[in-house]
């Protein structure tokens, strides 16, 4: 057992220890291990944060774009070097496994770079103007201090491409991560730091979800990006509305993949089982309903549960392992209850549901792969509300246009996964299906730095995130009708 990493708070150019409350870290496969601990950040520190975050802005702002995205590429190098070693303490503390943990940390190198090169590309426009002698100009120009509140199931990836584009840009920072993930934050914060970011431009504080109400409340705060839950989201979403401040929310997901009796079927069953349990579920990007046609339905059920029962479940770190645990009793609580409030409204169970709380044959939080087909006439909570877990709701489609109609039928619409060799089809999908995102014989899941990436209907708010989209949210634009200075020029 390695011993817990004493945890600190980046304040200002430095690591502070905190004044709240004693926070600590735990191995969702082994709960009885500390991964980190110390103390909780206190209002004195979200001041300070606050208050160098100000401090900085002006300067940052006016840092020329080369220079600052110079800062994110050593980052990017700082990170990479570190993968191996930070992907494995992301696997203890978050409990995907060691190969994903590691490929998140080479993930967030990747958006670090990218963004690094694109902050000298962000110059604005120029038009003609009616007026003789005139030009219009737009220029974009950070927000100022962005507040960031990020979740657990990407410790370091939605950290970076929420504070790599709001660094590139020229704003300062004011970031508090999930209190089950600290130490990954502890790690970028670091990578920051070593790169040589300036005092007060990055500020982490540790503290507990009611810190993200004082950072929103705050009067210094110029705009807010969240990612996480719909109800926290919401909360949000409505205090930064209220005080006029501008934010970003990524929310919730019930992903739906639709199967046609076209498609590749061992592809499909392939990619459909990584979109569901792949991070043990623990995506709003995974899929989480599975619509397939009627005439396949039966063979491709009967695949999905042989090859779902033989996922390897277990401690993230051994190698051989494919589904780690959920991130910490409460999820498994919840998602076990989604489960039995399902089968007792009628679903059937294909496989999985068991419960291992009993000590047998692994002690942490696991869930296993929980396939579950709902009956064709009932509205189940389990088809509408989003688990975050490991559990897939199906239902059989007679033809294209009904599979179309249950995908939409959801209040969220972040992604989905269409698998079918006929182009029509998946051109038909593009039109009628209500997502941010759309797979076609790929998984649900999955996101590039280089393009959008957000939801249709109440899955976000606000401009999307990556690509030239962060640009929409992490500056503004300010119009300048330029002439020259004398009289008839
Ligand atoms: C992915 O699908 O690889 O919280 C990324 C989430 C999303 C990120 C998904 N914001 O799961």
């Amino acid at each position: 057992m390695t011993s817990p990493v004493r945890l600190q708070h980046y304040i200002d150019g430095v690591w502070r220890p905190g004044t709240g409350t004693p926070i600590a870290s735990y191995n969702p496969a082994h709960p009885d291990e500390v991964v980190a601990e110390g103390l909780q950040a206190g209002p004195a520190e979200v001041d300070k944060a606050m208050a160098a975050a100000v401090a900085a802005k002006r300067e940052w702002s006016r840092t020329p774009a080369h220079e600052r995205g110079a800062v994110l590429l050593r980052a990017a190098v700082v990170i990479e070097r570190n993968a191996e070693n930070w992907g494995l303490e992301l696997a203890r503390e978050e409990g995907k496994t060691r190969a994903e943990g590691q490929g998140e940390v080479l993930r967030a190198a990747q958006i670090f770079r990218y963004y690094g090169n694109d902050g000298d590309r962000t110059a604005g426009e120029i038009f003609s103007s009616p007026r003789r002698g005139e030009k219009i100009l737009i220029t974009r120009k950070p927000l100022g201090v962005v507040g960031v509140v990020t979740p657990f199931n990407f410790p370091i990836a939605i950290p970076a491409w929420k504070i790599a584009p709001a660094l590139a840009y020229g704003n300062t920072v004011v970031w508090k991560p999930a209190s089950t993930v600290p130490l990954l934050a502890l790690r970028l914060a670091q990578a920051l730091d070593e790169a040589g970011l300036p005092a007060g431009v990055l500020n982490l504080l540790i503290g507990p979800g009611s810190m993200g109400n004082s950072i929103v409340e705050h009067p210094a705060l110029d705009g807010l990006t969240f990612t996480g839950s719909t109800s926290v989201g919401r909360r949000l979403v409505a205090a930064a509305a209220g005080r006029g401040v501008p934010i970003q929310a990524e929310m919730g997901g019930k992903n739906a993949a639709v199967v046609l009796a076209d498609a590749d079927l061992d592809l499909a069953a392939e990619q459909v089982l990584l979109g569901a349990f792949r991070s043990t579920g623990q995506k709003c990007t995974a899929t989480s309903r599975l619509i397939v046609a009627e005439s396949i339905a039966d063979d491709f059920l009967a695949t999905l549960a042989e090859r779902a029962s033989a996922l390897v479940v277990g401690d993230p770190t051994d190698p051989a392992v494919q589904i780690g645990p959920v991130v910490n009793d409460g999820a498994r609580k919840s998602i076990h209850d989604g489960i039995d409030a399902a089968l007792s409204q009628g679903a059937r169970l294909i496989v999985g549901g068991q419960k291992y709380d009993d000590g047998d044959p692994i002690s942490g939080y696991f869930v296993p792969p929980t396939i579950l087909e709902l009956p064709a006439d009932q509205e189940l909570d389990v088809w509408r509300e989003e688990l975050f877990g490991p559990v897939l709701a199906v239902r059989r489609a007679a033809t294209a246009e009904q599979a179309f109609v249950l995908a939409n039928d959801s209040e969220f619409g972040l992604s989905a996964a269409l698998f079918t060799q006929d182009v029509t089809r998946a051109l038909e999908a593009v039109d009628h299906l209500d997502v941010g995102i759309l797979h076609v014989n790929s998984e649900s899941a999955g996101a590039d730095p280089h393009v959008p990436f957000g939801g249709a209907k109440k899955s976000g708010y606000g401009p999307k995130e990556q690509g030239a989209a962060a640009k929409e949210f992490f500056t503004h634009t300010t119009t300048v009708y330029l002439r020259g200075g004398t009289a008839g020029a």
